[in-house]
């Protein structure tokens, strides 16, 4: 757990901690004994006759942690490539480093993690404010964009996700789209690596498909593949019509460009034990999220509750552990009091989550979602404004104005108020005078 603010990031995997320290077992000395190694193979053959030979040397050359930080920093020194994933961060590392495969011998999981991935059940005080729907044709599901809603979109995504769900699934994806590079986020850093997909898919589904719910991953927090530029075939073919309130996020058109990076939508493609962390949406916006292949575990809490286990660091800068540590650890150690808002979404759900609402998302199984942030209805903007005003620069300033303006506006036609009185909405006497 690290500092950083889970704000100014739209990819909460990215968001929170310094992963570049953790170096595994090896700390800093990690790429001085794999140099070591190099000089041994010419003995040894291959590194896994060493681990054979020495215990010690195979906890050690089993940290995929390390592993993977070592591919990284070489990444991050060569400015630009491709990762590539060769069946293990230890295989990937080292055919770069040697310019050819070595012999196998994969590190193993060293850790168990099963039943942290079995949700508990919803409890009864949430389950009432939880809003479950059926989302059908010609209707607008969410009625009050301040309540979480759980909606079950299956009758109507195909309408929305191009050939869904047969074509969003993994061998199709990679079939369709091997060769194509995504923005892969290392979470807890806020780095962004390139990776084609087919390498992203052969690390996030190794491991899985044994028959149970042993995450495949145990080097760390895994990468999540978080694109705001996907294809356009793995983009919503339209606006999904959620909600019968103006959507601040674009009918307010200074709002909209000042925003777009958090709110053009992003696709997520990760394995199990891949999430994101407890954070709040970006610009005191919400979002949808729609789970189109796997299922994906969600804790959240209302506006103001910070989550137990997430540190406060200070104004709008919050650090959060990583979600498959939440769920095991801290999790299970809660009062009943402080339990969060409890789901699963599977493929054909669609999550709302209201605006200020903290959520983290862990990834049961190998999944794949759309999200985009929304900003429903005018209740939505003063969180907003606050937002924007946090910021400080012009163009928040700006849409501040311009969310004020929108704002009086649909107050006056509803309220058949001249629109000339439009100052002080949020701050001055005339909002209690209309009230
Ligand atoms: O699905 C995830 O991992 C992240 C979801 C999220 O934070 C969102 O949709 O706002
Ligand atoms: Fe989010």
């Amino acid at each position: 757990m690290q500092a950083v603010s889970v704000r100014p990031q739209r990819c909460p995997a990215a968001s929170c901690g310094d992963s570049r320290r953790t170096k595994g077992a090896l700390g800093e000395n990690w790429l001085a004994v794999v140099s070591f190694l190099e000089t041994c193979e010419a003995h040894a053959g291959d590194s896994s006759s060493l681990a054979a030979a020495c215990t010690h040397l195979a906890r050690i050359l089993g940290d995929e942690a390390a592993w993977r930080e070592a591919l990284l920093e070489q990444q991050r020194r060569a400015c630009g490539g491709c990762l590539r994933f060769e069946g293990t961060w230890r295989r990937s590392y080292l055919c770069v480093h040697r310019q050819g495969c070595p012999g196998r011998g994969a590190a193993k999981p060293r850790w168990s993690a099963r039943w942290a991935l079995q949700p508990s059940l919803p409890k009864a005080s949430w389950a009432e404010v939880l809003q479950r729907r059926k989302w059908l044709e010609g209707e607008v599901p969410i009625l009050s964009p301040e309540k979480p809603y759980l909606l079950d979109a299956k009758a109507l995504l195909p309408q929305y996700f191009a050939a869904w769900p047969g074509a969003w699934q993994l061998p199709r994806l990679r079939r369709r789209f091997a060769r194509r590079r995504f923005s892969v986020a290392l979470p807890g850093a806020g780095e962004v690596f390139r990776m084609e997909l087919c390498h992203f898919l052969r690390y996030a589904s190794s491991g899985a498909g044994a028959g149970d719910a042993l995450p495949p991953r145990w080097d760390a927090e895994p990468l999540y593949l978080f694109d705001p530029l996907p294809p356009m075939a793995l983009r919503p073919l339209r606006q999904l019509r959620l909600c019968a309130q103006p959507d601040l996020a674009r009918e307010v058109p200074s709002l909209a460009e000042r925003v777009a990076e958090v709110t053009r939508g992003w696709l997520l493609i990760g394995g199990s034990g891949s999430g994101s962390r407890f954070h709040t949406d970006a610009f005191g916006c919400g979002a949808w999220n729609v789970t189109l292949l796997g299922a994906k575990r969600w804790a959240m809490y209302p506006p103001g509750a910070r989550p137990p286990g997430v540190l406060d660091l200070g104004p709008e800068r919050f650090a959060a552990p990583a979600p498959i540590f939440w769920f095991s650890e801290v999790l299970p150690q809660l009062r009943k009091d402080q339990l969060p808002l409890e789901l699963v979404t599977k493929a054909g759900d669609v999550l709302y989550i209201p605006p200020g609402w903290w959520h983290c998302v862990l990834n049961l199984s190998p999944s794949v979602a759309f999200t985009r942030n929304v900003a429903y209805g005018c209740r939505a903007a003063p969180g907003v404004c606050s937002a924007l005003a946090a910021r400080g620069d012009a163009s928040s300033k700006v849409a501040v104005e311009a969310v004020r303006g929108f704002v009086w506006r649909q107050h006056c036609e509803e309220n058949g108020v001249g629109v000339s009185m439009g100052e002080g909405l949020f701050h001055g006497k005339k909002h209690e005078n209309h009230g």
